[in-house]
């Protein structure tokens, strides 16, 4: 009786912790660009991964951040807004001083123009009530340029080529 009351309960735990959300969008081409890709966000447990896909980049370096606006319809993204910062910081690279919650980074295109970049972060939830970790409602934004991680408050990153609603 003790005994599969206690496999009860561990069985409950495993299903808590392998208890999963995803969700898939893709990205929208910007700024005359024929840019593609898909952006996929998983929240298992407390930890939210990004699995970014994008095709047709200028091969090299492009700034990848979360903007504080889910709207993608400006034809150069700007609706998009500033990036999302709800912990009002300055711009910079995660793990350094500063950092705004959507400096994701930099990824590198290849010759062909395609580029993977993951992620994952516990200060992210999908649709959670944390107004200061929720993602749903903002955008992804890929840009022109790399982000020098300095250049305040937009890392220098240039035009907006790829955009992501996500909601
Ligand atoms: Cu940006
Ligand atoms: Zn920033």
């Amino acid at each position: 009786m003790k005994i599969s009351k206690l496999s009860v309960l561990v069985c409950s735990a495993v299903l808590a912790v392998s208890c999963s959300t995803t969700k898939n969008y893709k990205v929208m081409s910007k700024s005359g660009t024929e840019t593609q890709g898909e952006a996929k966000f998983t929240q298992a447990g407390k930890n939210v991964s990004l699995d970014l896909n994008v095709y047709k980049l200028t091969p090299g370096i492009h700034a990848v951040h979360i903007h504080e606006k889910g709207d993608c319809s400006a034809a150069d993204g700007s609706s998009a807004g500033g990036h999302w910062n709800p912990s009002n910081n300055d711009h910079g690279k995660w793990g350094a001083e500063h950092f705004h919650m959507g400096d994701i980074g930099n990824l590198t295109a290849d010759k062909d123009g395609t580029a993977r970049l993951v992620f994952k972060t516990d200060k992210w939830c999908i649709g959670c009530t944390d107004e200061s970790k929720n993602i749903v409602g903002k955008s992804l934004i890929i840009h022109a340029g790399k982000d020098d991680f300095h250049t305040q408050p937009t890392g220098n990153a240039g035009g907006r080529v790829g955009c992501v609603e996500i909601k």
